[in-house]
């Protein structure tokens, strides 16, 4: 009686240590995009604005970074709208002109939230093959270095 009860602590024993390795293991992958309590990474509020055919508009959004690595936004398509989308920083110069220009990344950080707004940063869409009326709906690609490729749904809206 007494050896079976030691037996059975051992064995208790080992698959304690056996599930203490299990959370070492996946605690030390942390350099790689595994998700965290604050959950992957999530877009919110995803907006267009309204604009002619022909004419250039500007998608936004906030992007929050629930994993436990840095991701950066590398590219961005929106195909049903136009064949030209890209990345862009509204920022002004020391003068107080304000201008953007195209950028290559934005980075998310850790456990970080960043803005697509208007004065900052934001996806620029470029020759539109059609109106975008108030109510309509865009589908925006999304490709980010650790996160892969996302699609975002973004609704149009007035000025
Ligand atoms: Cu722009």
């Amino acid at each position: 009686m007494q050896a079976r009860a030691v037996a059975i602590l051992t064995s208790l024993a080992v698959a304690i240590l056996v599930a203490a390795c299990g959370t070492g293991g996946s605690a030390s992958a942390g350099a790689s995009p595994t998700t965290v309590a604050g959950g992957p990474l999530v877009t919110r509020d995803a907006w267009v604005r309204a604009a002619a055919a022909g004419g250039t508009s500007a998608a936004y959004m906030t992007i929050t970074n629930g994993r436990v690595a840095p991701d950066a936004l590398v590219g961005v398509s929106a195909p049903d709208v136009t064949d030209s989308a890209g990345l862009h920083e509204t920022s002004s110069d020391s003068s107080g002109m304000t201008g953007m220009k195209p950028v290559d990344s934005i980075a998310i950080p850790a456990g970080g939230t960043v803005a697509l707004e208007p004065g900052g940063y934001h996806i620029m869409l470029m020759d539109l093959k059609q109106e975008l009326k108030v109510g309509d709906r865009v589908t925006l690609v999304l490709s980010f270095e650790q996160a892969g490729v996302v699609n975002v749904t973004a609704e149009v809206r007035a000025n």
